[in-house]
């Protein structure tokens, strides 16, 4: 994912009100199947992963992110936090589809569609992993059939959990307590609700049940039912998004945080900025969502049309781990120690974009960031409001010897008081300029 256009980026970036364009939610790696989850004020958004090369229309899936956000519209990115090795009964390198994680009594359960083995499942006392494989195989897997895909479980208000999946076909489970057995046998729907092609997502809310979907390929929108019970019967209410020609899948993901509903999804739109080839490299986009007062929920338009505004400011003055970003198309990231990572393939011309920055009433005086390069000779700029904006901090980077040697780079800042988009400039001699840990400010 390399070599930006400038004048392409500009009709993209963003500023403090408005983004011209809202584009999808993650850069730095190809993600689909969006499966956000809140715990504890945080939006845990957990990706399946195209890789960077696969091609054509075949997807090459291994391994599943995860990434979270405190304000919808800076997410910090957190790495694989599972993969198809974590399953010992599968030998698959490929088929790491579309997952949900769901937590119960303190414990987090990943439901995991490997593409042609069934569904598994895997366990962690933390939302950040590791999961581990309770079981050993299949939680279900009907072999005369690949429809075991896109799992979907809700907890009901009286302790049932239902774990429902399939495409073309709509299949559930009651769960059992454990949340890794179930009793009752493999309900299948006689007729799936109309529209539903894939991707279930599951929910409730004020005692009615949903059950949103990847609606009819292709292109796909994202369609839902309602029930008053949860094993339906379910009817088709309408779209949530039509399908478009902007993008052949989508994958609904859906939920409340701070008072807001979004809907989750996923497109081909970090893909186009590079091509119009087809490649099975997907970006996740997400949409606020609004429900009217009979419970319908009411159409969102395409991912691009609407704007995402964030549900509070962004405190600069903490350790700002550099993978946290609303935008920051060319970059990549490498693991940098245990539960950390870095920002790599700095390119001179590349930026990090952070949206409503909260310099507060006197604003920063400095500015540091922990930066590794063998090379050196490079710059960091710190300007507000767009790529091109004001600079209020110039940081000479040096070479530190190796790549993989941090060191802390400071400088002074010109003050700037209240919320500003930030933008973290890059400048030197062509491309890879440094690895970029964290940074922060200091009053
Ligand atoms: O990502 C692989 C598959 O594509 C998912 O399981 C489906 O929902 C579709 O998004």
């Amino acid at each position: 994912m390399k070599k930006i256009i400038p004048s392409l980026l500009l009709a993209f970036s963003f500023s403090a009100s408005a983004a011209v364009e809202q584009l999808p939610i993650i850069q730095t790696k190809y993600t689909a199947d969006p499966a956000p989850m809140v715990h504890n004020d945080t939006i845990f958004l957990y990706t399946s992963h195209d890789e960077d090369d696969a091609n054509g229309y075949g997807f090459k899936m291994q391994d599943w992110l995860l990434y979270t956000s405190t304000d919808m519209v800076n997410w910090t990115e957190h790495g694989p936090v599972a993969s198809l090795k974590d399953f010992k009964w599968c030998q698959r390198d490929n088929g790491a589809w579309a997952i949900q994680v769901i937590e119960r009594n303190g414990k987090f359960y990943m439901y995991c569609p490997l593409h042609g083995n069934g569904i598994g499942v895997l366990v962690s006392d933390s939302p950040y992993g590791p999961f581990k494989d309770p079981i050993g195989k299949p939680l279900v897997w009907q072999k005369e059939h690949w429809n075991d895909i896109d799992p979907t479980v809700m907890i009901d208000d009286d302790g049932q959990a239902y774990m429902y999946w399939g495409n073309p076909e709509l299949y559930y489970v009651k769960l059992n307590e454990d949340m890794i057995s179930y009793s009752g046998g493999i309900n299948k729907f006689d007729k799936a609700p109309l529209h539903y092609q894939e991707g279930p997502w599951l929910f409730k809310r004020d005692n009615r049940y949903y059950l949103a979907f990847a609606s009819t390929c292709c292109p796909e929108g994202i369609g839902y039912a309602m029930s008053d019970k949860p094993t339906g019967p379910w009817e088709t209410k309408g779209y949530i998004m039509r399908p478009t020609e902007r993008t052949r899948g989508n994958h609904p993901g859906i939920i409340e945080y701070k008072g807001k509903d979004y809907v989750f999804g996923h497109s081909y739109d970090v893909l186009r900025l590079l091509t119009p080839d087809h490649h099975e490299r997907r970006s996740v986009n997400a949409a606020e969502m609004k429900y009217n007062a009979d419970g319908t929920i009411q159409e969102v338009p395409y991912w691009k049309d609407v704007v995402l505004t964030s549900v509070k400011p962004f405190d600069p003055y903490q350790r700002v781990e550099a993978e946290t970003m609303a935008w920051g198309f060319g970059l990549k990231t490498i693991p940098n120690g245990v539960r950390n990572m870095s920002v790599t393939n700095v390119d001179n011309g590349e930026y990090i974009c952070l949206r409503d920055v909260d310099f507060g009433k006197k604003g920063a005086k400095k500015f540091s960031a922990s930066v590794a390069s063998k090379k050196g000779n490079a710059t960091i700029k710190v300007r507000i409001d767009s790529k091109d904006g004001k600079v209020i901090g110039e940081l000479p980077i040096s070479s530190t010897g190796s790549d993989d040697v941090y060191k802390l780079y400071t400088c002074k800042l010109e003050k700037v008081k209240g919320i500003h988009d930030l933008y973290l400039t890059f400048e030197g001699n062509g491309e890879g300029l440094f690895n970029f840990d964290y940074w922060s400010m200091k009053k």
